[in-house]
């Protein structure tokens, strides 16, 4: 394993302030012993380290103020697929699993306890899927994807980045997180860079050790989805079933930013059922539970911290708006409210120093190039792991045919001895 860290906090940079941070392989504290672990000049000609010496070694910096400045392109993502997962975890290549929002009252008292006990399937969160189903849905629907034009290209999908919405919402906050750090595994793989978590140490404790409060406090958001969302157009929803969260439908969409060309998908909890709703993803619908707000305090709070995640989190797939259910301590739902994503940054904007989505995109748009620069070598089995932890630099290390690895044996068989079979 190698480890690559910077001292040489280096800020200057033309017209294009930049995080990065250098380490001159002459200046004596060079951690580069490995050829396969020096930093190549990067990709992006145009990017941060432009002239560099290609043997420095790198991090990234989280600090705010060095984000602030235009928002970067990001264009409006565009659904290029979906899938579902039913009740068992099984894979399919459809919509099945897409459900129909039903509005509730505005002072619905659901009570969100109901059926924990007895009604109650909870996926098998020791499995550790990866980017698993993704790649499936790659591999299925490769012939959508693969390089337009004829002639063989290095990037035979045309995308620099695979990952879950999930991991792009971390980078979108982690300028404004204090408690939780990550580890995001990185392969690249026929010119396309593959992003899947992996579990911090410290995140498998807090698992270990969830009060029952606090695990049936993660059943209410589910449950809540139950009261709010029925499987047909014309049905109702159903309180009286069991809540499954094997279950799930995930939209798959393309966008860009800056001059990083992604692909993520991410679960949706549901869609307008009126028939002349836009399309997608401007029809879907993501559903929260948050604590009563009662005081100005615990509005500031909510400002401040939960609306960045609902933000980002929705911000990236495209989806317009968040229906929030306001529950009570004891579990009960007493207020409803729309939360639509393009009002939110207008929302805050009383709030004293709060989060600013321009920094939010700077900062995954300065990662995505960090990344690119970093994770050189094409090859399957090698992983490059970026490490951050609140207050401190992304690090990064670089690990060959190791437990990181992640591109199962299947996907890259299949995307290396066939062509893309043009089913649709
Ligand atoms: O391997 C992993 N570390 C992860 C896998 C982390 C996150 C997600 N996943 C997978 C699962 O297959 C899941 O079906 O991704 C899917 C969801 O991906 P996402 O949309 O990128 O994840 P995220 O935006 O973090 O969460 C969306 C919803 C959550 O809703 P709320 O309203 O609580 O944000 O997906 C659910 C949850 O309902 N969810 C998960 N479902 C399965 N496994 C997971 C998870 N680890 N995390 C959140
Ligand atoms: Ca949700």
């Amino acid at each position: 394993m190698e480890q690559h860290r910077s001292h040489n906090p280096n800020p200057s940079h033309q017209n294009r302030p930049s995080a990065y941070k250098r380490e001159r392989e002459d200046n004596g504290r060079n951690h580069c012993e490995n050829k396969h672990s020096r930093p190549n000049r990067p990709q992006n000609q145009s990017g941060p380290s432009r002239g560099q010496n290609p043997h420095s070694s790198l991090s990234l910096s989280t600090r705010r103020e060095l984000y602030e400045r235009d928002f970067p392109v990001y264009k409006q993502p565009v659904e290029v697929g979906c899938f579902s997962l039913d009740s068992e975890r099984r894979f399919f290549n459809d919509g099945r699993q897409i459900r129909y929002y039903v509005e509730p009252d505005r002072r619905p008292n659901f009570d969100l306890r109901d059926g924990y006990k007895d009604r109650f399937i909870k996926r098998d969160d020791s499995v550790k899927e990866k980017l698993d189903h993704m790649l499936r849905w790659i591999l299925a629907n490769r012939s959508k994807l693969s390089a337009r034009g004829t002639t063989a290209s290095s990037c035979d999908l045309d995308i620099d980045f695979v990952t879950w919405r999930g991991h792009l919402t971390k980078l979108l906050t982690a300028p404004y997180e204090t408690r939780e750090g990550w580890q995001l595994a990185v392969t690249r793989f026929r010119g396309t860079l593959y992003i899947s978590e992996v579990e911090t140490e410290a995140a498998r404790r807090d698992q270990e050790n969830r009060t029952e409060r606090h695990e049936e406090m993660m059943y209410w958001g589910y449950k809540f989805e139950q009261y709010t969302c029925a499987d047909t157009v014309h049905s109702r929803p159903d309180p009286g079933g069991v809540v499954n969260t094997n279950e799930a439908f995930c939209t798959v969409v393309q966008t860009r930013l800056a001059d990083h060309r992604l692909l993520f998908s991410g679960e949706v909890d549901c869609r307008d059922k009126d028939p002349n709703a836009p399309a997608a993803p401007a029809c879907y619908i993501e559903l929260k539970t948050s604590a009563e707000i009662c005081t100005p305090k615990q509005r500031s709070n909510f400002h401040r911290f939960k609306l960045l995640k609902w933000w980002a989190q929705s911000f990236l797939p495209g989806v317009p708006r968040v229906v929030a259910g306001f529950r009570d301590e004891e579990g009960v739902v007493v207020a409803m409210e729309t939360f639509p994503i393009s009002k939110i940054s207008h929302l805050i904007k009383n709030e004293h120093n709060c989060w600013k989505p321009t920094v939010c995109m700077n900062f995954c748009s300065d990662f995505l190039s960090f990344v690119k620069h970093i994770a050189t070598e094409d090859n399957p089995s090698v992983v490059y792991l970026l490490s951050w932890e609140p207050r401190r630099d992304v690090t990064f290390s670089v690990h060959r045919d190791s437990p990181y690895c992640f591109l199962p044996h299947w996907f890259v068989e299949e995307m290396t001895s066939s062509q893309p079979s043009h089913q649709s």
